[in-house]
């Protein structure tokens, strides 16, 4: 049973103080606002790339230089936070490296100051909820919900808004005209997240939207999360693209690069791991041990499971899809259509990025997994199907910029059932394909663009499939659904009238 160790000095942890002259006493204080990401107890920097405690600081510590291999007894879901955190190293471990803690990330005092403006407009985030909180902060305005196809109704839906950090703090390499960044939406409990509802999540006043893409100059007396991403776009020789300035003009390259640039963008700070360090964890699979343990699960167990990582990953896409220019202009019921339709398929063409076509394994709870994890699931065409989808794409070897447009494109797309403005959609749309020929242009990969467009309908059979599977399951266990699955993953895939809508186009 691991406990924390007092902490120790450590040559090579990264203490803020000594990491860069720049940074003072007040910077560190300001930092410790933010609780640790893995425990949520009171944070007291930034330690191995990710903000945390002194005490998960040395259990990371310990856990690099030991070759001790921790094992979960349990699920392997246990949860970790301040009272439980020594119950489970394996789980602990996990939780750590989910949230980006490595060995190598670059030490705090030697961030680019881009990272570290994002760090401080997350402590500027946190220090405004601490204020909202002192001041008994009003209830979230309750917002239309999704009319689909039915009278308007309760709003109801539970997708979206704020996530875990997605990036942690460490450098990575820029492309150019995209520079990391860390949106300080970016950041909250899951467990309040999926709670939250759809239309909440994608909601926005019409003024945050137009601040977010008016590309107006930092205004020292708003210092909200808009203003600070124009802040250091603009400080960045970034200009944020204005999608309702160009929406109507004619798509000049200047515009359809700015395009690129910000849906590359938004792919990298809403992606739920980097590439370098899924290539890093690449040969972490699980012991015979381990997946006998998945597979000792009864169905209706490893579907629950499943439901939570899955809408664990549909956030980020929801994310993603927010910060994709001209989606936020969509009237709120097309947002909503499309990622109740989209999202799934966006998370399959994300998880080919997670996938290593040498063993046929998908990242999944923190190490590489292959279709006999998934056994339980009793849904074996499936999961086979889900495999082969994403081996075949990881074999296209896409770039991330690839990716990231072409995730665009799956998203936005004017077919969908229940849209109230298919022309807008269009419009949209048709932007973000001009993007993707462009950098399949650039790249000089003309011949991928058949390939991938030959890939869409096969994920909407996925999908089909994935939602014919979920009606059967419904129907042998009806109470797990209803009271141990996600809010949001209900949302999602719904009942059976909206299951329809879903499928019929
Ligand atoms: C698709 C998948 C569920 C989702 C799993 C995800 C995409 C979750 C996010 C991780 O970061 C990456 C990942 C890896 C494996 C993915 C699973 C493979 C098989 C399984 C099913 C096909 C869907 C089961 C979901 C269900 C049935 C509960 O709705």
């Amino acid at each position: 049973m691991e406990n924390d160790e007092p902490p120790s000095p450590d040559p090579n942890h990264d203490n803020t103080q000594r990491g860069n002259p720049v940074l003072k006493k007040s910077h560190l204080t300001q930092i410790e606002v933010i609780p640790c990401k893995i425990c949520g107890d009171k944070s007291s920097g930034v330690h191995y790339g990710v903000i945390t405690c002194e005490g998960c600081k040395g259990f990371f510590r310990r856990s690099q230089s030991s070759s001790v291999q921790y094992s979960c007894s349990r699920q392997s879901n246990c949860p970790i936070d301040r009272a439980s955190r020594n119950r489970c190293q394996s789980c602990r471990l996990k939780k750590c490296v989910a949230q980006g803690m490595s060995r190598d990330a670059v030490k705090f005092g030697r961030m680019s100051k881009r990272q570290r403006d994002s760090l401080f407009a997350e402590v500027e985030r946190h220090r405004q909820q601490q204020r909202l909180q002192a001041n008994s902060v009003q209830e979230p305005q309750s917002l239309p919900g999704y009319r689909s196809g039915k009278e308007p109704r309760e709003q109801t839906s539970h997708l979206i808004p704020h996530l875990p950090q997605a990036y942690p703090y460490s450098v990575e390499p820029e492309l150019p005209g995209c520079p990391p960044e860390v949106h300080p939406f970016l950041e909250s409990r899951i467990g309040e997240a999926q709670a939250q509802s759809l239309a909440y999540r994608v909601s926005h006043r019409r003024g945050e939207s137009n601040s977010l893409s008016a590309g107006r100059g930092f205004d020292s007396t708003r210092s909200t999360p808009e203003t600070v991403l124009n802040m250091s776009g603009s400080e960045m020789g970034f200009r944020p693209f204005d999608p309702e300035s160009s929406f109507f003009s004619y798509p000049t390259s200047l515009h359809i690069e700015e395009l690129s640039a910000s849906i590359v963008r938004s792919h990298r700070e809403t992606t739920q791991y980097r590439p370098e360090e899924l290539q890093a964890l690449r040969w972490k699979v699980f012991s015979r041990e381990e997946i006998h343990a998945y597979q000792s699960k009864s169905v209706d167990e490893m579907w629950q499971h499943c439901a939570v990582r899955l809408t664990d990953a549909v956030q980020y896409v929801v994310e993603f899809a927010k910060r994709i220019p001209g989606f936020r202009q969509l009237c709120q019921n097309d947002q909503i259509a499309l990622l109740k339709s989209g999202s799934m398929e966006v998370v399959l063409v994300r998880m080919s990025r997670m996938f290593n076509t040498e063993n046929n394994t998908v990242f999944f709870d923190g190490k590489f997994a292959g279709t006999e994890l998934f056994k339980s699931l009793a849904c074996s065409d499936l999961i086979a199907a889900v495999f082969d989808f994403a081996h075949n794409l990881c074999a296209l070897r896409l770039t991330e910029q690839q990716m990231a447009v072409f995730t665009a494109l799956v998203l936005i797309n004017a077919d969908r059932p229940c849209l109230e403005d298919r022309e807008r959609v269009q419009k949209v749309r048709r932007d973000v394909e001009l993007a993707l020929s462009h950098i399949m242009h650039r790249d000089n990969q003309e011949s991928l663009l058949h390939k991938l467009y030959q890939r869409v309908p096969v994920l909407k059979s996925l999908c089909a499939l994935h939602i014919e599977k979920l009606r059967w399951f419904r129907q042998l266990y009806p109470l797990t659904v209803h009271s141990l699955f996600p809010p949001l993953y209900k949302e999602l895939f719904g009942s059976d009238t909206d299951i329809q809508s879903l499928t019929t186009h």
